[in-house]
């Protein structure tokens, strides 16, 4: 949709976690053409772009209040009469403005909200479609967290996500089946076992466990009882989140202390044991030695995926590509904040041959853009969740909806 960018405004939501977050309409010639929500993290890297928010009391001091008068003030201004198909030039007026390294002065939230709802409006068709422009599209195979741990849940267990990967499938559709069987096959397994309690954030099953291993060998059985085959048609990804874990004197796993090397040697046990296809964020986001040194020794068998490491930053990407510290890089939009830039990190990310995975974050909206920017960018997989909570669902029934139109299903290996 081509046309002036004649309003911008921004307002506060709830997103699922019950958190303020910043939601932007951008109007295009006086009308109302794009709509855009932001998601928020709980285990955040510390090198990602900051998030503004109110502190005080109100909101416990998550409200954000003065990111949405950034938008409604200074970056309404700048904006106003700007080409709405210029996402370029956009999101450079929007870092020229805020001006710090790391979007500190007028917060990464406000200037991404703005970002998508102008990527938005500046799409005459499908968004999918408007991303992919002339380029390759797919539908991404997902990663499922269906057993939440770590930040995202007030369990025991120190592993933050256990998801399945139902990669053994020609289409979306019977992917996502599997995906929900084995879901529901989890719940039962841990009734059984008496270990049915809380939700976690995203939306899967939150269990205290004897032992952090105890999380695949349920969801194997999970896997097992749904009737799939483990390994063959679905698989399991790991997101350890490594950094909440990480402390001075080494990563405080199950009880004990351990070094980058011996949770390496641990990782790799499970690799031997268990059909596990992805590892994201396994060492703590400065721990350059240990990412080396295990994808070194599995990156042949395993997809290492960098979360917290690269926070979708190229500067950091670039170091992770000279060191071999991963294969793969997790991309959040929230991470760097808008979204020319975060195209460029996929772009840097595919001509390095690092697989990529467009991810929400654990605090979500009903926002569904990441399903589109995964479709049209051809990122090969999506991280979003349980197939459950209707901040969750949103971007699983989003993918339905483009599958209807795009039957490219991606594969993994
Ligand atoms: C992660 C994300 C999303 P958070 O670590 O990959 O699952 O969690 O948004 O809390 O950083
Ligand atoms: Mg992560």
């Amino acid at each position: 949709m081509s046309g002036a960018i004649s309003d911008l405004s921004a307002r506060a939501i709830l997103d699922s976690r019950g958190n303020p977050t910043v939601e932007v309409d951008c109007y295009v010639d006086g009308q109302l053409q794009g709509r855009a929500a932001v998601p928020s993290g709980a285990s955040t890297g510390s090198y990602e772009a900051i998030e503004l928010r109110d502190g005080g009391d109100l909101w416990v001091g998550k409200g954000v209040t003065s990111a949405v008068a950034n938008v409604n003030g200074e970056i309404r201004d700048a904006l106003i009469g700007m080409d709405v198909t210029d996402q370029e030039s956009i999101d450079a007026v929007l870092i020229s403005l805020d001006g710090t390294e790391n979007k500190a002065r007028l917060g990464a939230n406000a200037m991404l909200g703005v970002s998508m709802a102008c990527l938005r409006a500046a799409s005459p068709r499908a968004l999918w479609e408007h991303i992919a422009g002339d380029g390759q599209s797919s539908i991404p195979v997902p990663q499922m967290n269906i057993l939440n741990g770590g930040a995202h849940a007030a369990s025991n267990v120190d592993i933050q996500e256990f998801m399945v990967v139902p990669h053994g499938f020609n289409s979306f559709s019977d992917a996502l089946r599997a995906g929900v069987e084995i879901y529901h096959s989890l719940k039962s397994v841990l009734k059984e076992e008496g270990l049915l309690g809380g939700i976690g954030d995203e939306g899967g099953f939150a269990p205290n466990l004897p032992r952090n291993e105890d999380g695949l060998r349920l969801v194997l059985s999970a896997i097992s009882g749904a009737g799939y085959t483990p390994g063959e048609q679905v698989s399991i990804a790991l997101d350890c989140a490594a950094q909440e874990f990480c402390h001075d004197d080494g990563y405080h796993i199950d009880g004990g202390v351990l070094s980058g090397s011996e949770l390496g040697q641990l990782y790799s046990s499970w690799l031997d044991n268990y059909p596990i296809v992805s590892l994201e964020d396994a060492f703590g986001e400065d721990d350059w030695g240990a990412w080396s040194e295990f994808t070194t020794r599995e990156g042949h068998r395993v997809q290492v995926v960098g979360d917290d490491l690269y926070v979708t930053n190229p500067t950091r990407l670039s170091k992770g590509i000279a060191e071999g510290a991963s294969n793969a890089i997790l991309i959040k939009l929230n991470q760097i904040g808008t979204v020319s830039e975060t195209m460029r990190v996929i772009e840097m990310a595919r001509s390095a041959g690092f697989s990529t995975i467009i991810s929400h974050r654990s605090g979500e909206t009903a926002d569904h853009m990441i399903s589109d920017l995964a479709v049209g960018t051809n990122a090969g997989q999506i991280k979003t969740g349980a197939p459950a909570r209707s901040d969750r669902t949103a971007k699983y029934n989003q993918l339905i909806r483009i599958s209807e139109q795009c039957d490219n299903y991606a594969s993994l290996f």
